[in-house]
């Protein structure tokens, strides 16, 4: 094997995010710019020659191209052995679940998520450590550090493979299997879930399902589990054909970018039940007949509920949700005596805890739940969840949330998403909250009726390696525990978005029925004056409401 090393100079803006480096393709695009940072990555490990590495994405634009050059760098770097799922297509739960399986030494994620994909939309790369999950906060540190100073790249001099049939190649060294994205998941969601129970619901003449896979990854997926292996019918799925574009939209599971499906769950004599997930297949949403679940009480729902699922049947562990997820899980872990962990927004502040067996499931009020089957959060292990669900207890999603707040009490819970708002006006309201934390200026003011009793930006310390990361969200909390989190979303890549999230618990039976909207109105007015966005953004309302 020929083997290049080609000399580059280092890009400053290669630190990663919330979620790996998220740009724009244009940006990935740049001569070396993608380069030097699958290097950096290479450079941060240690011990990985002649080891497995995994790699795939979601399909969207530069997918291919991108493919191709890992596969090359990896194989110049001295693995042994790449396992590439067909097209180049994995969705995120699958290279998670593949590197367990295959006891990898790691993977590259090659997605934006759910941001908009073409040429004009936007491109991102994430390492997985050897657990399935996302690396922590000490790598990517460590891969933005060698970036800052990187000086060349090794790349092997050779035609591109072909990705597109499943065979087995070789670069020198180093064997490159092109393996079928969605037999292995596949064969892990029917070791979870009761797939007898799932097919007599698909076919008790009655129930009606509509999943959206948002022409993103999870097609193919879907096809397998639900048609092939559940017998649903074919109706029951759609948009599962993966497109670089995703169609030309916004493949984010919420109400206002899965329109599409919206539409057809809020009529009159819709589907049971509806659900769709993103653009890598990480994250879900899930629908009723008219009626919405959010996600912080569907990780609720599935924790209070895990023991009618088979893979569960012993019982959970813990549970653990971001800061900003409401605390509807916090009430389950109550009753059933088991911890509930509070981490900051992040799905690899979950990797330690899983590992450590600490906890069984975790979410985040981003649309995304998991457990410990694999290390990444799971839009379809989400779905089939519910599914489970829904047939054991033959009830629909509605009845099944009303009788869970019953139990439980209702966490009136709203996200408020200011996108694309220039980055100084996103910082100068973080700035303005933290001077009020600081000077203690809010504490026992009255907003709209509801007076201030703590104020305070959220610190996490890993209760496991004992890492703290600092800065992770404003928390505003009310005399009576209602709370308003303030934070900069780790994931666009254009401008800031600033993210309100809401709260208010509500105990009576009576009193859970409002609209979310309705019962927040008093704390959305409160964020508005306390953060002053309109004075510093002129937005008097937000892009996106969750
Ligand atoms: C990523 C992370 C999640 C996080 C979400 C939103 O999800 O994996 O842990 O909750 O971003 O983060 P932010 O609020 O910083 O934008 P995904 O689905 O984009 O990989």
């Amino acid at each position: 094997m020929d083997i290049k090393t080609i000399s580059s100079i280092p890009f400053s803006d290669q630190k990663p995010g919330t979620s790996g480096l998220r740009k724009t393709v244009k940006q990935f695009q740049v001569e070396n710019y993608l380069e030097n940072f699958v290097q950096s990555i290479f450079n941060s490990l240690e011990d990985f020659q002649n080891k497995t590495l995994v790699v795939g994405g979601d399909g969207r634009f530069y997918n291919r191209e991108a493919t191709q050059i890992i596969i090359k760098m990896a194989a110049a770097n001295g693995f042994g052995r790449i396992l590439v799922g067909r097209g180049g297509l994995l969705s995120t739960p699958a290279v998670s679940c593949i590197i367990r399986k295959q006891q990898a030494f790691g993977g590259i994620v090659l997605s934006a998520s759910h941001n908009p994909g073409g040429p004009e939309g936007d491109f991102g790369i994430k390492y997985n450590i050897g657990n399935g999950g996302p690396a922590p906060e000490s790598i990517t540190n460590s891969i933005f550090a060698i970036s800052q100073t990187i000086n060349e790249y090794r790349i092997a001099d050779v035609e591109d493979i072909d990705l597109d049939s499943l065979q087995t190649f070789n670069i020198g060294g180093t064997t490159i299997e092109v393996i079928d994205p969605v037999s292995d998941y596949a064969d892990l969601m029917e070791s979870i879930f009761d797939f007898d129970a799932l097919r007599a619901l698909f076919n008790n003449g009655v129930f009606k399902m509509k999943f959206d896979a948002m022409h993103a990854i999870t097609g193919p997926y879907a096809d397998e589990i639900f048609i092939n292996r559940l017998g649903a019918p074919k109706d029951s799925i759609m948009n599962c054909v993966p497109l670089p574009d995703f169609g030309k939209g916004h493949p984010d599971p919420n109400l206002t970018y899965a329109h599409e499906l919206v539409n057809i769950m809020m009529q009159d004599h819709g589907p049971d039940f509806g659900a769709a997930s993103d653009g890598d297949g990480d994250r879900n949403m899930v629908l009723g007949s008219n009626f919405f679940v959010t996600p912080s009480d569907s990780l609720a729902v599935m924790a209070a509920n895990a023991t009618l699922v088979p893979g569960y049947a012993e019982g959970i562990n813990g549970i653990a949700r971001s800061m900003p997820t409401s605390q509807a899980a916090d009430r389950v872990a109550e009753k059933l005596g088991l911890e509930c962990y509070e981490t900051p927004t992040g799905w690899k502040f979950f990797g330690n805890l899983l590992d450590a067996d600490k906890i069984t499931v975790c979410g985040e009020e981003s649309f995304g739940t998991g457990s410990n089957h694999v290390r990444e959060k799971d839009g379809l292990w989400a779905v089939l969840f519910w599914l489970n669900l829904i047939a054991v207890k033959n009830d629909s999603v509605e009845n099944i949330l009303v009788n869970h707040w019953r139990t439980y009490g209702r966490n009136y819970y709203s996200r408020h998403d200011y996108e694309e708002i220039p980055l100084q006006s996103g910082q100068a309201i973080i700035k303005r909250l933290t001077n009020y934390i600081d000077s203690n200026f809010l504490v026992g003011k009255t907003y709209h009726g509801n007076t201030i009793k703590i104020t305070d930006n959220f610190s996490y310390q890993d209760p496991i390696d004992k890492s703290t990361s600092l800065q992770q969200g404003v928390r505003i909390i009310f005399e009576d525990d209602s709370r308003l989190v303030f934070r900069l979303s780790g994931t666009g890549t254009k401008g800031a978005t600033l993210r309100i999230y809401l709260e208010r618990f509500e105990p009576d039976g009576n009193n859970q029925h409002l609209d979310a909207q309705q019962a927040l109105a008093d704390l959305i007015d409160t964020a508005q004056d306390i953060a002053d966005i309109k004075g510093i953004t002129g937005r008097v309302t937000p892009t996106v409401i969750t």
